[in-house]
C-alpha cells in the first residue's frame, strides 16, 4: 500500500467550531492512525485477519469508552470528541472503528447505563484498558431488522439462569472475552446478560468468506444450556428499548466515522487527479473529474455539519433517536457514493490494494447494513414525521 499522505479536507473551516480538547483528541488519533493503523491495515484486510496488535493502541488513544467517566477508566470526553475519534479511526478502516464502537457503545455503555455498581467496577476499567474485549449479541439468524422477535431465552433456575439460543453476525465474537447478550425471560421480556468466554455450553464460531470488513472478526454466539450467575444480569433497564438505546450511541459514532472514510477517498482521488496525466494533462483539469471532486467535497461538508450539530445536541442531552438515524443514514450513503466515484477517478489503479478506496467501499457495504439498515433508518424518519410506523 502507498504511504499514508492523508490531508483532511475542511472546506468550511469547521476547525473553528472545535475547542482545544477536540483538536488535541483529533491530532492524537490522526497521528496514531497514520503511524500504527495505516501500515498494517491493507495486509490484514487482504488476509482477512483482525490486527490484534492495534488493541493496545486503541485503548491508549481513548477509543475504548471515550465518553465513559474517568472514574470507571474511560476518557471522560464529550460527544464531539467521541465522534472525532470514530471519524479518524474510520478514516483508516471501518472494521477497526467497528471494534472501537462495539467496545465503547455496545459493551461499556450498557454496563455503565444499565449495570449495578459491582458490574461497573468489575468490567469497565478492564474494558477501557483493552484487558477485556467485548461483543454485543442482538441479531439472530431469523431476526435482524426486527430484533424484538428474538428467540434467545433464559430461564430462572433459582440460584442461576440457563441461557439458550444463537446470535449471528456479531463483531469481535471470535475473540471477545465477554458478550453483552440480549435474551427473553420466561415472560418474554428482553434483558441484557453478561456472558463470559469459558462458560460451559458457550461457543463463538467465526464467519468466513466476507468481502467486506475483512479486517474485522465476525462470528456467531451459540448458547447451549449456559449457566449464567444471577449477578451477570444487567438490572437497571429491560425491554427492547435497552438494546436500542445502546444502538443510538453506536449509530451516532458511525455518522462521524463514515465521514472519515469519505475524507480518505476524496483526499486520495484529489491527489491522484492532480498527478495522473492523460491526453498530455493532469486529469484534474478535466471538467468531468472536477464535477466528481466538487460534489464530493460538497457532500462531505454537509455531512460534517450534520455530525457536528448532532454532537452538540447530544452534549446537551437533546438529540432524538430519529435525528441520529437521519445522520447515520445520510452520512453512510454519502461515504459509499464518494467511495464509488473516487474509485473511478483512479481508473484501474482504484481496484488494487495500493490505495484504500476499494477497501473503504467494500467496508461501507456492511456499514450501510449494520446498526440498522438504510431502509430501516428511512422508516424511522418516516415514522417520526408522520406518526405512522411502516416497519
Ligand atoms: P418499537 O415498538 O418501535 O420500540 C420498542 C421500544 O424501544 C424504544 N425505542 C428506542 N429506545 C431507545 N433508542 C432507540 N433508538 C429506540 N427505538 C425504539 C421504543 O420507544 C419502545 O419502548 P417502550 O418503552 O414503548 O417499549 O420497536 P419495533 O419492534 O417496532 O422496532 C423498531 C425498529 C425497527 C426501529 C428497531 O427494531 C430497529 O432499530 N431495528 C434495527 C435493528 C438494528 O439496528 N440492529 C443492530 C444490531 S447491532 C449491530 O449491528 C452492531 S454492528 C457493530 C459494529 O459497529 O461493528
Ligand atoms: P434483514 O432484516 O433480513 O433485512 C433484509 C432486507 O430487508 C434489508 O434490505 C432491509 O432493509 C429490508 N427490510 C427489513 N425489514 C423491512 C421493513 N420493515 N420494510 C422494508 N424493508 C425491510 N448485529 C449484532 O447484534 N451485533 C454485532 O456486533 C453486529 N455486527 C455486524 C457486523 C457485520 C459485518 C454485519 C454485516 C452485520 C452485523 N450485525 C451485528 C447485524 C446487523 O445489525 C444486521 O445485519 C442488520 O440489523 C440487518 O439485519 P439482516 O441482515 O438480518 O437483514
Amino acid at each position: 500500500m502507498k504511504p499514508d499522505l492523508f490531508t483532511a479536507p475542511d472546506y468550511y473551516n469547521l476547525d473553528d467550531l472545535l475547542n482545544d480538547e477536540h483538536k488535541m483528541v483529533r491530532d492524537a488519533t490522526r497521528a496514531w492512525v497514520k503511524k500504527e493503523l495505516s501500515p498494517v491495515i491493507e495486509d490484514a484486510a487482504q488476509k482477512a485477519e483482525f490486527p490484534k496488535g492495534l488493541l493496545k493502541g486503541l485503548a491508549e488513544i481513548g477509543a475504548f469508552g471515550p465518553y465513559i467517566p474517568e472514574s470507571y477508566g474511560g476518557a471522560g470526553l464529550d460527544q464531539i470528541s467521541y465522534g472525532i475519534i470514530m471519524q479518524e479511526i474510520e478514516r483508516g478502516d471501518s472494521g477497526i472503528r467497528s471494534t472501537a464502537s462495539v467496545q465503547s457503545s455496545l459493551v461499556m455503555y450498557p454496563i455503565y447505563a444499565y449495570g449495578c455498581e459491582e458490574q461497573k467496577q468489575k468490567y469497565l476499567p478492564k474494558l477501557a484498558s483493552g484487558e477485556l474485549i467485548g461483543c454485543f449479541g442482538l441479531t439472530e439468524p431469523d431476526f435482524g431488522s426486527n430484533p424484538g422477535g428474538m428467540l434467545t431465552n433464559f430461564k430462572d433456575k433459582g440460584d442461576h439462569y440457563v441461557l439458550n439460543g444463537a446470535k449471528l453476525w456479531i463483531s469481535n465474537a471470535p475473540f471477545a472475552d465477554i458478550a453483552v447478550v440480549w435474551a427473553k425471560n420466561e415472560e418474554g421480556r428482553i434483558h441484557g446478560l453478561i456472558v463470559e468466554r469459558g462458560m460451559e455450553g458457550f461457543s463463538t464460531p467465526e464467519t468466513h468468506n466476507k468481502w467486506s470488513l475483512r479486517a474485522s472478526a465476525t462470528g456467531e454466539l451459540i448458547f447451549n444450556d449456559v449457566k449464567i450467575p444471577k449477578e451477570n444480569l444487567l438490572p437497571e433497564k429491560n425491554g427492547l428499548g435497552a438494546p436500542l438505546g445502546c444502538l443510538d450511541s453506536a449509530r451516532y459514532g458511525i455518522a462521524w466515522g463514515a465521514i472519515g472514510a469519505a475524507m480518505d477517498c476524496y483526499d486520495t482521488a484529489l491527489r491522484y487527479a492532480k498527478e495522473r496525466i492523460q491526453f498530455g494533462k493532469p486529469i484534474a483539469v478535466k471538467q468531468l473529474q472536477q464535477k466528481k471532486l466538487a460534489e464530493m467535497i460538497t457532500e462531505i461538508t454537509k455531512a460534517q455539519l450534520l455530525a457536528w450539530r448532532l454532537g452538540t445536541l447530544r452534549n446537551e442531552g437533546k438529540a432524538t433517536s430519529a435525528q441520529i438515524s437521519m445522520a447515520k443514514r445520510n452520512n453512510v450513503e454519502m461515504a459509499l457514493k464518494i467511495a464509488r466515484e473516487a474509485r473511478q477517478i483512479l481508473g484501474a489503479m482504484g481496484i488494487t490494494g495500493e490505495y484504500s478506496i476499494m477497501r473503504h467501499m467494500m467496508n461501507l457495504e456492511s456499514v450501510i447494513t449494520y446498526e440498522g439498515t438504510h431502509d430501516i433508518h428511512l422508516l424511522i424518519t418516516g415514522m417520526d414525521i408522520t406518526g405512522h410506523p411502516a416497519f
